[in-house]
Protein backbone atom coordinates (compact mmCIF):
# COMPACT_ATOMS: atom_id res chain seq x y z
CA UNK A 1 0.00 0.00 0.00
CA UNK A 2 0.64 3.73 -0.82
CA UNK A 3 2.13 5.41 2.21
CA UNK A 4 1.08 9.11 0.84
CA UNK A 5 0.52 9.89 4.30
CA UNK A 6 3.74 10.37 5.44
CA UNK A 7 4.14 13.63 3.20
CA UNK A 8 0.84 14.78 4.17
CA UNK A 9 -0.46 17.38 5.95
CA UNK A 10 -3.60 17.12 7.85
CA UNK A 11 -6.72 19.16 9.06
CA UNK A 12 -9.07 18.34 11.80
CA UNK A 13 -12.28 19.90 11.26
CA UNK A 14 -15.00 20.34 14.23
CA UNK A 15 -18.33 20.26 11.68
CA UNK A 16 -20.74 21.79 14.20
CA UNK A 17 -17.90 24.93 14.28
CA UNK A 18 -16.76 25.09 10.81
CA UNK A 19 -19.12 26.51 8.51
CA UNK A 20 -22.76 27.04 8.82
CA UNK A 21 -24.94 27.04 4.84
CA UNK A 22 -28.43 26.73 5.76
CA UNK A 23 -28.45 29.69 8.52
CA UNK A 24 -29.34 27.46 11.43
CA UNK A 25 -26.11 28.42 13.58
CA UNK A 26 -24.50 24.58 13.21
CA UNK A 27 -22.04 24.18 11.06
CA UNK A 28 -22.95 21.39 8.20
CA UNK A 29 -21.40 19.31 5.44
CA UNK A 30 -22.14 21.95 2.90
CA UNK A 31 -20.58 24.07 4.69
CA UNK A 32 -17.42 22.45 4.66
CA UNK A 33 -17.68 21.93 0.78
CA UNK A 34 -17.98 25.38 0.54
CA UNK A 35 -14.67 25.96 2.22
CA UNK A 36 -12.58 23.21 0.48
CA UNK A 37 -10.85 25.99 -1.53
CA UNK A 38 -9.56 28.01 1.38
CA UNK A 39 -8.63 24.27 2.69
CA UNK A 40 -6.31 23.80 -0.63
CA UNK A 41 -5.02 27.37 -0.61
CA UNK A 42 -3.48 26.66 2.93
CA UNK A 43 -1.90 23.04 1.04
CA UNK A 44 -3.38 20.44 3.04
CA UNK A 45 -3.50 17.29 1.90
CA UNK A 46 -6.17 15.73 3.91
CA UNK A 47 -9.21 16.29 6.21
CA UNK A 48 -10.54 15.14 9.88
CA UNK A 49 -14.02 15.27 10.45
CA UNK A 50 -14.50 15.12 14.22
CA UNK A 51 -18.05 12.78 14.06
CA UNK A 52 -20.95 13.39 12.32
CA UNK A 53 -23.03 10.16 12.33
CA UNK A 54 -26.87 10.22 14.23
CA UNK A 55 -26.38 11.53 17.59
CA UNK A 56 -28.06 12.35 20.49
CA UNK A 57 -25.38 15.04 21.31
CA UNK A 58 -24.01 14.29 24.48
CA UNK A 59 -20.73 14.50 23.84
CA UNK A 60 -21.01 16.31 20.56
CA UNK A 61 -21.64 13.27 18.77
CA UNK A 62 -19.33 11.05 20.39
CA UNK A 63 -22.51 9.24 21.50
CA UNK A 64 -23.40 7.51 18.32
CA UNK A 65 -26.94 6.16 17.95
CA UNK A 66 -26.37 5.01 14.08
CA UNK A 67 -23.34 4.76 12.74
CA UNK A 68 -24.18 4.48 9.11
CA UNK A 69 -26.71 7.44 9.15
CA UNK A 70 -25.07 11.07 9.38
CA UNK A 71 -26.90 13.75 11.56
CA UNK A 72 -29.42 15.75 10.24
CA UNK A 73 -27.76 18.59 11.86
CA UNK A 74 -24.83 18.34 9.50
CA UNK A 75 -26.66 17.10 5.99
CA UNK A 76 -27.12 13.88 4.55
CA UNK A 77 -25.14 10.66 3.28
CA UNK A 78 -25.83 12.54 -0.35
CA UNK A 79 -23.87 15.22 1.35
CA UNK A 80 -20.99 13.48 2.46
CA UNK A 81 -20.50 11.96 -1.10
CA UNK A 82 -20.68 15.62 -2.89
CA UNK A 83 -17.82 16.58 -0.44
CA UNK A 84 -15.82 13.48 -0.61
CA UNK A 85 -15.87 13.72 -4.51
CA UNK A 86 -15.09 17.50 -4.40
CA UNK A 87 -12.19 17.17 -1.91
CA UNK A 88 -10.74 14.29 -4.12
CA UNK A 89 -11.02 16.42 -7.13
CA UNK A 90 -9.09 18.88 -5.04
CA UNK A 91 -6.67 16.37 -4.19
CA UNK A 92 -7.95 16.67 -0.26
CA UNK A 93 -8.34 13.11 0.92
CA UNK A 94 -11.14 12.56 4.39
CA UNK A 95 -10.83 10.80 7.22
CA UNK A 96 -13.82 10.19 9.46
CA UNK A 97 -13.80 10.03 13.66
CA UNK A 98 -14.44 5.75 14.24
CA UNK A 99 -16.30 5.88 17.74
CA UNK A 100 -16.33 1.94 18.72
CA UNK A 101 -15.25 1.59 22.29
CA UNK A 102 -18.57 2.85 23.29
CA UNK A 103 -21.95 3.96 21.21
CA UNK A 104 -24.86 6.27 22.82
CA UNK A 105 -27.62 4.57 24.87
CA UNK A 106 -29.98 5.49 22.22
CA UNK A 107 -28.19 2.93 19.79
CA UNK A 108 -31.11 0.67 18.90
CA UNK A 109 -28.15 -2.18 20.68
CA UNK A 110 -28.47 -0.70 23.86
CA UNK A 111 -31.71 0.12 23.98
CA UNK A 112 -31.95 -4.05 23.52
CA UNK A 113 -29.14 -5.47 25.62
CA UNK A 114 -31.38 -2.60 28.47
CA UNK A 115 -34.39 -4.94 28.11
CA UNK A 116 -33.41 -8.63 29.95
CA UNK A 117 -30.81 -10.63 30.92
CA UNK A 118 -31.40 -13.15 28.22
CA UNK A 119 -31.95 -10.32 25.45
CA UNK A 120 -29.60 -11.03 22.47
CA UNK A 121 -27.76 -7.88 22.62
CA UNK A 122 -27.39 -8.16 26.37
CA UNK A 123 -23.31 -9.05 25.99
CA UNK A 124 -23.13 -6.51 22.92
CA UNK A 125 -22.20 -4.15 26.35
CA UNK A 126 -20.67 -4.82 29.39
CA UNK A 127 -23.24 -5.63 32.66
CA UNK A 128 -22.77 -6.82 36.48
CA UNK A 129 -24.15 -7.69 39.05
CA UNK A 130 -24.96 -4.76 41.70
CA UNK A 131 -27.22 -2.83 43.61
CA UNK A 132 -28.38 1.11 44.30
CA UNK A 133 -26.06 1.13 47.25
CA UNK A 134 -23.25 -0.99 45.90
CA UNK A 135 -21.38 -0.98 42.58
CA UNK A 136 -19.23 -4.22 40.92
CA UNK A 137 -16.21 -2.18 41.72
CA UNK A 138 -14.88 1.60 42.95
CA UNK A 139 -13.48 2.85 39.42
CA UNK A 140 -13.95 6.71 38.34
CA UNK A 141 -15.08 7.51 34.40
CA UNK A 142 -13.13 10.38 32.61
CA UNK A 143 -16.11 12.39 32.48
CA UNK A 144 -16.31 12.14 36.85
CA UNK A 145 -18.24 9.76 38.95
CA UNK A 146 -18.24 5.85 38.93
CA UNK A 147 -17.87 3.58 35.61
CA UNK A 148 -21.00 2.39 36.68
CA UNK A 149 -25.02 3.37 35.82
CA UNK A 150 -27.23 0.79 37.85
CA UNK A 151 -30.36 -0.30 36.04
CA UNK A 152 -33.25 -1.54 38.24
CA UNK A 153 -35.13 -3.55 35.69
CA UNK A 154 -32.29 -6.33 35.30
CA UNK A 155 -30.83 -5.52 38.95
CA UNK A 156 -27.47 -4.99 37.32
CA UNK A 157 -25.06 -2.03 36.22
CA UNK A 158 -23.65 -1.27 32.95
CA UNK A 159 -19.95 0.07 32.20
CA UNK A 160 -19.06 3.10 31.04
CA UNK A 161 -15.56 4.53 30.64
CA UNK A 162 -17.17 8.49 29.71
CA UNK A 163 -20.90 9.67 30.43
CA UNK A 164 -23.30 7.31 31.38
CA UNK A 165 -24.97 7.80 28.12
CA UNK A 166 -22.58 6.14 26.33
CA UNK A 167 -22.19 2.21 27.55
CA UNK A 168 -19.31 0.48 26.48
CA UNK A 169 -19.18 -2.06 24.01
CA UNK A 170 -17.84 -5.86 24.69
CA UNK A 171 -15.35 -6.22 22.80
CA UNK A 172 -15.32 -9.59 24.41
CA UNK A 173 -17.89 -11.21 22.41
CA UNK A 174 -17.08 -11.96 18.63
CA UNK A 175 -20.83 -11.13 17.62
CA UNK A 176 -20.17 -7.63 18.48
CA UNK A 177 -16.98 -7.79 16.95
CA UNK A 178 -18.47 -8.71 13.14
CA UNK A 179 -20.66 -6.38 13.21
CA UNK A 180 -18.53 -3.12 13.88
CA UNK A 181 -16.16 -5.07 11.43
CA UNK A 182 -18.96 -4.91 8.81
CA UNK A 183 -19.80 -1.01 9.74
CA UNK A 184 -15.89 -0.33 9.46
CA UNK A 185 -15.93 -1.88 6.18
CA UNK A 186 -19.19 -0.41 4.87
CA UNK A 187 -17.33 3.01 4.94
CA UNK A 188 -13.98 1.95 3.29
CA UNK A 189 -16.09 0.55 0.94
CA UNK A 190 -18.37 3.72 0.85
CA UNK A 191 -15.06 5.39 -0.38
CA UNK A 192 -13.11 7.92 2.80
CA UNK A 193 -9.51 7.43 3.37
CA UNK A 194 -8.97 6.38 6.74
CA UNK A 195 -10.13 6.71 10.21
CA UNK A 196 -9.24 8.56 13.22
CA UNK A 197 -9.84 5.81 16.27
CA UNK A 198 -11.12 7.61 19.22
CA UNK A 199 -10.19 6.03 22.57
CA UNK A 200 -8.57 3.12 21.22
CA UNK A 201 -6.32 1.88 23.24
CA UNK A 202 -9.56 1.51 26.39
CA UNK A 203 -11.45 -1.07 24.40
CA UNK A 204 -10.59 -3.83 26.61
CA UNK A 205 -11.14 -3.66 30.64
CA UNK A 206 -9.13 -5.56 33.40
CA UNK A 207 -11.25 -8.41 35.38
CA UNK A 208 -14.05 -6.00 37.21
CA UNK A 209 -12.20 -7.14 40.58
CA UNK A 210 -8.62 -5.49 39.85
CA UNK A 211 -6.99 -3.26 42.45
CA UNK A 212 -6.01 -0.04 41.27
CA UNK A 213 -2.72 1.45 43.11
CA UNK A 214 -1.41 4.90 41.51
CA UNK A 215 -3.30 4.79 38.28
CA UNK A 216 -6.85 5.57 38.11
CA UNK A 217 -7.18 5.02 34.52
CA UNK A 218 -5.11 2.02 34.61
CA UNK A 219 -7.96 -0.54 34.83
CA UNK A 220 -9.05 0.12 31.14
CA UNK A 221 -5.67 2.25 29.24
CA UNK A 222 -4.51 0.06 27.52
CA UNK A 223 -5.04 -3.35 28.95
CA UNK A 224 -3.42 -7.13 27.81
CA UNK A 225 -5.49 -8.60 25.36
CA UNK A 226 -5.85 -5.50 23.18
CA UNK A 227 -3.49 -7.00 20.93
CA UNK A 228 -5.95 -9.48 19.87
CA UNK A 229 -9.03 -6.84 18.80
CA UNK A 230 -6.02 -4.31 17.15
CA UNK A 231 -4.80 -7.18 15.17
CA UNK A 232 -8.35 -8.19 13.75
CA UNK A 233 -8.21 -4.30 13.22
CA UNK A 234 -5.45 -4.22 11.26
CA UNK A 235 -6.21 -6.84 8.91
CA UNK A 236 -9.40 -4.69 7.74
CA UNK A 237 -7.36 -1.75 7.18
CA UNK A 238 -4.46 -2.96 5.40
CA UNK A 239 -6.73 -4.65 2.93
CA UNK A 240 -7.45 -0.59 1.82
CA UNK A 241 -5.41 2.59 0.83
CA UNK A 242 -6.03 4.55 3.58
CA UNK A 243 -4.55 5.98 6.88
CA UNK A 244 -5.49 4.96 10.51
CA UNK A 245 -4.13 7.79 13.45
CA UNK A 246 -5.32 6.38 17.13
CA UNK A 247 -5.89 8.35 19.81
CA UNK A 248 -4.46 5.90 22.43
CA UNK A 249 -4.05 7.33 25.85
CA UNK A 250 -1.64 4.95 27.82
CA UNK A 251 0.60 3.55 24.74
CA UNK A 252 3.84 4.93 26.03
CA UNK A 253 6.80 6.36 23.71
CA UNK A 254 8.61 2.34 24.05
CA UNK A 255 5.55 0.68 22.64
CA UNK A 256 3.82 2.79 20.51
CA UNK A 257 6.27 1.68 17.59
CA UNK A 258 5.03 -1.80 17.77
CA UNK A 259 1.73 -0.22 17.35
CA UNK A 260 2.74 2.13 14.55
CA UNK A 261 5.34 -0.22 12.31
CA UNK A 262 5.19 -0.58 8.95
CA UNK A 263 5.23 -4.26 9.03
CA UNK A 264 3.26 -5.41 11.60
CA UNK A 265 1.98 -2.55 13.32
CA UNK A 266 -2.08 -2.33 13.93
CA UNK A 267 -2.46 1.26 12.85
CA UNK A 268 -0.46 4.22 11.30
CA UNK A 269 0.36 6.65 13.78
CA UNK A 270 -0.88 7.26 17.18
CA UNK A 271 -2.23 10.70 18.95
CA UNK A 272 -0.23 10.81 22.40
CA UNK A 273 -1.71 12.90 24.90
CA UNK A 274 1.19 13.44 26.82
CA UNK A 275 2.54 16.48 25.67
CA UNK A 276 -0.04 18.66 27.34
CA UNK A 277 1.62 19.18 30.32
CA UNK A 278 0.42 21.35 32.68
CA UNK A 279 1.42 23.18 35.92
CA UNK A 280 0.45 25.10 38.81
CA UNK A 281 -2.84 24.79 40.95
CA UNK A 282 -5.89 24.11 39.60
CA UNK A 283 -7.63 26.98 37.91
CA UNK A 284 -4.20 28.54 37.32
CA UNK A 285 -2.25 26.18 35.49
CA UNK A 286 -0.26 27.03 32.72
CA UNK A 287 1.24 25.00 29.66
CA UNK A 288 4.69 23.91 30.32
CA UNK A 289 6.83 24.50 27.37
CA UNK A 290 9.63 22.68 28.39
CA UNK A 291 7.49 19.73 29.35
CA UNK A 292 6.30 19.95 25.68
CA UNK A 293 9.61 19.75 24.08
CA UNK A 294 10.53 17.23 26.56
CA UNK A 295 7.99 14.86 25.99
CA UNK A 296 7.67 15.58 21.64
CA UNK A 297 11.75 14.91 22.02
CA UNK A 298 11.35 11.30 23.76
CA UNK A 299 8.72 10.48 21.26
CA UNK A 300 10.40 11.60 18.33
CA UNK A 301 13.67 9.63 19.49
CA UNK A 302 11.54 6.45 20.94
CA UNK A 303 9.99 6.55 17.14
CA UNK A 304 12.67 6.59 15.18
CA UNK A 305 13.61 3.46 14.44
CA UNK A 306 10.10 1.91 13.41
CA UNK A 307 7.48 4.21 14.40
CA UNK A 308 5.48 7.03 12.55
CA UNK A 309 3.97 10.23 14.95
CA UNK A 310 1.09 12.04 14.41
CA UNK A 311 1.97 15.77 15.33
CA UNK A 312 -0.06 18.42 17.28
CA UNK A 313 -0.53 21.21 18.90
CA UNK A 314 -4.23 21.81 19.08
CA UNK A 315 -7.78 19.73 18.97
CA UNK A 316 -11.24 19.74 19.95
CA UNK A 317 -10.36 18.42 23.50
CA UNK A 318 -8.15 21.45 24.77
CA UNK A 319 -7.96 25.02 24.94
CA UNK A 320 -6.28 26.77 22.15
CA UNK A 321 -2.20 26.26 22.31
CA UNK A 322 -1.71 30.21 21.29
CA UNK A 323 -2.73 31.05 24.92
CA UNK A 324 -1.88 27.79 26.87
CA UNK A 325 1.76 27.26 25.34
CA UNK A 326 1.95 31.40 23.67
CA UNK A 327 1.09 34.82 24.88
CA UNK A 328 -1.44 35.06 22.14
CA UNK A 329 0.82 36.94 19.01
CA UNK A 330 1.41 36.09 16.29
CA UNK A 331 4.85 35.16 16.89
CA UNK A 332 4.18 32.46 19.71
CA UNK A 333 1.35 31.35 17.12
CA UNK A 334 3.85 30.55 14.52
CA UNK A 335 6.69 29.56 16.73
CA UNK A 336 4.83 26.57 17.64
CA UNK A 337 4.02 26.02 14.36
CA UNK A 338 7.34 25.88 13.64
CA UNK A 339 8.37 23.76 16.21
CA UNK A 340 6.20 20.39 15.61
CA UNK A 341 5.37 20.86 11.92
CA UNK A 342 8.98 19.97 11.24
CA UNK A 343 9.28 17.42 13.40
CA UNK A 344 9.43 13.54 11.86
CA UNK A 345 5.14 12.26 11.53
CA UNK A 346 1.83 13.41 10.08
CA UNK A 347 1.30 17.16 11.34
CA UNK A 348 -2.39 18.29 12.02
CA UNK A 349 -3.24 21.62 12.42
CA UNK A 350 -6.98 22.08 13.88
CA UNK A 351 -9.25 24.56 12.97
CA UNK A 352 -8.51 28.18 13.48
CA UNK A 353 -4.82 27.20 14.77
CA UNK A 354 -3.68 28.62 11.24
CA UNK A 355 -5.06 31.80 12.38
CA UNK A 356 -3.38 31.75 15.74
CA UNK A 357 -6.86 32.04 17.80
CA UNK A 358 -7.12 32.04 21.36
CA UNK A 359 -9.62 30.97 24.43
CA UNK A 360 -12.80 32.16 24.66
CA UNK A 361 -13.21 34.91 27.47
CA UNK A 362 -15.71 32.86 29.22
CA UNK A 363 -18.67 35.14 31.18
CA UNK A 364 -21.14 32.73 32.51
CA UNK A 365 -22.16 29.16 32.66
CA UNK A 366 -24.45 29.51 30.10
CA UNK A 367 -21.85 29.90 27.33
CA UNK A 368 -20.24 26.36 28.62
CA UNK A 369 -21.19 23.37 26.51
CA UNK A 370 -18.91 20.47 27.01
CA UNK A 371 -20.18 17.96 29.66
CA UNK A 372 -17.60 17.44 31.32
CA UNK A 373 -17.14 20.75 31.87
CA UNK A 374 -20.62 21.21 33.17
CA UNK A 375 -20.58 18.12 35.39
CA UNK A 376 -17.20 19.68 36.57
CA UNK A 377 -18.38 23.22 37.76
CA UNK A 378 -21.81 21.33 39.71
CA UNK A 379 -19.36 19.39 41.73
CA UNK A 380 -16.94 22.65 42.46
CA UNK A 381 -20.85 24.38 43.62
CA UNK A 382 -21.24 21.17 45.70
CA UNK A 383 -17.76 21.53 47.46
CA UNK A 384 -18.99 25.20 48.32
CA UNK A 385 -17.47 27.72 46.11
CA UNK A 386 -19.17 30.19 44.69
CA UNK A 387 -20.45 30.41 40.72
CA UNK A 388 -17.73 32.80 40.04
CA UNK A 389 -14.70 30.78 41.62
CA UNK A 390 -16.46 27.41 39.89
CA UNK A 391 -16.79 29.42 36.79
CA UNK A 392 -13.15 29.96 36.99
CA UNK A 393 -11.91 26.65 37.79
CA UNK A 394 -14.32 25.01 34.94
CA UNK A 395 -13.46 27.65 32.12
CA UNK A 396 -9.37 27.78 32.69
CA UNK A 397 -8.80 24.68 30.98
CA UNK A 398 -12.47 23.87 29.12
CA UNK A 399 -11.89 21.70 25.57
CA UNK A 400 -14.94 24.33 24.87
CA UNK A 401 -12.09 26.98 24.02
CA UNK A 402 -11.47 25.16 20.76
CA UNK A 403 -15.40 24.54 19.93
CA UNK A 404 -16.25 28.52 19.59
CA UNK A 405 -16.59 28.79 15.69
CA UNK A 406 -14.35 29.52 13.09
CA UNK A 407 -12.89 33.21 12.46
CA UNK A 408 -13.68 34.20 8.16
CA UNK A 409 -14.69 37.44 8.74
CA UNK A 410 -14.86 40.59 11.20
CA UNK A 411 -18.03 39.54 11.99
CA UNK A 412 -17.33 36.00 12.29
CA UNK A 413 -18.75 35.33 8.80
CA UNK A 414 -19.71 31.33 10.63
CA UNK A 415 -23.28 32.23 10.31
CA UNK A 416 -26.12 34.40 9.88
CA UNK A 417 -28.24 32.97 12.60
CA UNK A 418 -27.40 33.12 16.16
CA UNK A 419 -24.51 30.32 16.28
CA UNK A 420 -24.52 27.47 18.53
CA UNK A 421 -21.43 28.69 20.46
CA UNK A 422 -20.67 32.52 20.80
CA UNK A 423 -18.00 33.63 19.07
CA UNK A 424 -14.97 34.71 19.98
CA UNK A 425 -15.18 38.95 20.28
CA UNK A 426 -11.49 38.85 18.76
CA UNK A 427 -12.48 37.82 15.84
CA UNK A 428 -12.54 41.25 14.16
CA UNK A 429 -8.84 40.95 14.92
CA UNK A 430 -7.98 37.49 14.19
CA UNK A 431 -9.47 35.90 10.94
CA UNK A 432 -9.50 34.53 7.64
CA UNK A 433 -10.18 37.93 5.49
CA UNK A 434 -7.56 39.75 7.04
CA UNK A 435 -5.34 36.90 7.31
CA UNK A 436 -5.56 36.13 3.71
CA UNK A 437 -4.13 40.25 3.06
CA UNK A 438 -1.53 39.95 5.32
CA UNK A 439 2.02 38.44 4.10
CA UNK A 440 3.04 38.37 7.41
CA UNK A 441 0.27 36.40 9.15
CA UNK A 442 -0.03 33.19 10.84
CA UNK A 443 -2.06 31.88 7.61
CA UNK A 444 0.29 33.17 5.37
CA UNK A 445 3.04 31.67 7.63
CA UNK A 446 1.53 27.70 8.05
CA UNK A 447 1.55 28.17 3.95
CA UNK A 448 5.08 28.68 3.88
CA UNK A 449 5.64 26.18 6.34
CA UNK A 450 3.52 23.77 4.59
CA UNK A 451 5.89 24.39 1.32
CA UNK A 452 9.01 24.39 2.60
CA UNK A 453 8.04 20.70 4.53
CA UNK A 454 6.62 19.60 1.06
CA UNK A 455 10.09 20.63 -0.77
CA UNK A 456 12.73 19.13 1.18
CA UNK A 457 12.59 15.12 1.81
CA UNK A 458 14.78 15.99 5.00
CA UNK A 459 11.97 16.85 6.59
CA UNK A 460 9.94 13.72 5.96
CA UNK A 461 12.02 11.08 6.01
CA UNK A 462 15.31 12.89 7.62
CA UNK A 463 16.34 11.81 11.47
CA UNK A 464 15.48 13.70 14.79
CA UNK A 465 18.55 14.75 16.89
CA UNK A 466 17.88 17.91 20.01
CA UNK A 467 20.23 20.48 19.89
CA UNK A 468 20.95 22.66 22.87
CA UNK A 469 18.76 20.05 25.25
CA UNK A 470 19.63 21.42 28.11
CA UNK A 471 18.50 25.24 27.35
CA UNK A 472 15.53 26.03 29.14
CA UNK A 473 13.03 28.45 26.76
CA UNK A 474 14.76 27.02 23.22
CA UNK A 475 13.39 23.88 21.63
CA UNK A 476 16.21 23.53 18.75
CA UNK A 477 16.79 20.53 16.98
CA UNK A 478 18.49 18.90 13.67
CA UNK A 479 16.78 16.84 11.08
CA UNK A 480 19.22 15.14 9.18
CA UNK A 481 18.93 12.58 5.49
CA UNK A 482 22.02 11.68 3.77
CA UNK A 483 23.77 15.16 2.76
CA UNK A 484 20.94 17.58 3.71
CA UNK A 485 20.71 18.51 6.76
CA UNK A 486 18.42 21.47 8.54
CA UNK A 487 18.57 23.07 11.85
CA UNK A 488 14.97 24.29 13.54
CA UNK A 489 15.41 26.44 16.74
CA UNK A 490 12.67 28.44 18.54
CA UNK A 491 12.07 30.54 21.27
CA UNK A 492 9.51 29.25 23.80
CA UNK A 493 9.32 32.35 25.23
CA UNK A 494 8.03 35.66 25.36
CA UNK A 495 11.74 37.06 26.68
CA UNK A 496 15.23 37.31 23.99
CA UNK A 497 17.32 34.55 24.96
CA UNK A 498 20.69 34.34 23.56
CA UNK A 499 21.89 31.09 22.19
CA UNK A 500 25.63 29.52 21.26
CA UNK A 501 25.16 28.03 17.71
CA UNK A 502 27.80 24.86 16.95
CA UNK A 503 31.03 26.00 14.74
CA UNK A 504 29.87 23.29 12.38
CA UNK A 505 26.59 25.15 11.59
CA UNK A 506 27.56 28.76 11.54
CA UNK A 507 30.86 28.21 9.78
CA UNK A 508 28.88 26.17 7.08
CA UNK A 509 27.47 28.34 4.39
CA UNK A 510 23.30 27.65 5.20
CA UNK A 511 20.22 29.48 4.16
CA UNK A 512 17.35 30.91 6.13
CA UNK A 513 14.62 28.96 4.90
CA UNK A 514 11.97 30.55 6.57
CA UNK A 515 11.79 32.86 9.87
CA UNK A 516 8.80 34.63 11.45
CA UNK A 517 10.33 37.74 12.08
CA UNK A 518 11.60 39.86 9.27
CA UNK A 519 15.39 40.60 9.83
CA UNK A 520 16.52 37.00 11.18
CA UNK A 521 20.17 37.10 11.98
CA UNK A 522 22.43 33.67 12.50
CA UNK A 523 25.47 33.59 13.74
CA UNK A 524 27.89 32.24 17.08
CA UNK A 525 26.16 34.36 19.38
CA UNK A 526 22.64 34.47 18.24
CA UNK A 527 19.95 36.66 20.47
CA UNK A 528 16.49 34.92 19.40
CA UNK A 529 13.74 37.53 19.88
CA UNK A 530 10.37 36.86 21.87
CA UNK A 531 9.22 33.44 20.47
CA UNK A 532 11.03 33.46 17.17
CA UNK A 533 11.80 30.78 15.34
CA UNK A 534 13.66 29.79 12.60
CA UNK A 535 14.72 26.99 9.89
CA UNK A 536 18.27 26.75 8.40
CA UNK A 537 19.32 24.32 6.02
CA UNK A 538 23.10 23.89 4.40
CA UNK A 539 23.93 24.86 1.32
CA UNK A 540 23.95 21.88 -0.86
O1 LIG B 1 -7.36 8.66 28.28
C1 LIG B 1 -7.73 9.76 28.53
C2 LIG B 1 -7.06 10.58 29.52
O2 LIG B 1 -5.83 10.04 29.90
C3 LIG B 1 -8.84 10.42 27.90
O3 LIG B 1 -8.32 11.65 27.61
C4 LIG B 1 -9.43 9.86 26.65
O4 LIG B 1 -8.61 9.07 25.90
C5 LIG B 1 -9.92 11.00 25.80
O5 LIG B 1 -10.60 11.91 26.59
C6 LIG B 1 -10.85 10.48 24.79
O6 LIG B 1 -11.34 11.54 24.02
C7 LIG B 1 -12.10 11.17 22.95
O7 LIG B 1 -13.22 10.39 23.32
C8 LIG B 1 -14.18 11.05 24.11
C9 LIG B 1 -14.62 12.38 23.51
O8 LIG B 1 -15.37 13.10 24.45
C10 LIG B 1 -13.44 13.22 23.09
O9 LIG B 1 -13.87 14.38 22.45
C11 LIG B 1 -12.60 12.37 22.18
O10 LIG B 1 -11.50 13.06 21.63
C12 LIG B 1 -15.36 10.12 24.23
O11 LIG B 1 -15.70 9.60 22.99
CA1 LIG C 1 -26.29 24.44 9.45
Amino acid sequence: MSKWWKNAVGYQIYPRSFMDSNDDGIGDLKGIQEKLPYLKELGIDFIWLNPIYQSPNVDNGYDISDYQAINPEFGTLEDLKELLIAAHKLGIRLIMDLVVNHTSDQHPWFIESKKSKDNPYRDYYLWADATPEKMPNNWQSFFGGSTWTYDANTKQAYFHVFAKEQPDLNWKNPAMREEIYQMIRWWLDFGIDGFRLDAISHIQKEPWDFKITDNPWAPFMNVAGIETYMAELRDIFRSYDIMTVGEASGVNSKTAPFWTNEESGYIDMIFELEHQVRTGEPGFELGDLMGFKKVMSRWQKDMQPMGWNALYTDNHDNPRSNSTFGNETRESATALATAYMLLRGTPFIYQGQELGMTNFPFESIEEVNAADSLAAYHAWLEKGLSPEEALRLTTHWTRDHSRTPMHWTDFGGFSTNLPWMKINPNTDKINVALQQADPFSPFNYYKKLITLRRSFPVFIDGSYHIELAKHPKVWAYTRKLKSEEAYIITNLSDQPQTVTLPNRWVNAPVTILLANYQDPSWGKTTTLRPFEAMVVKKDA
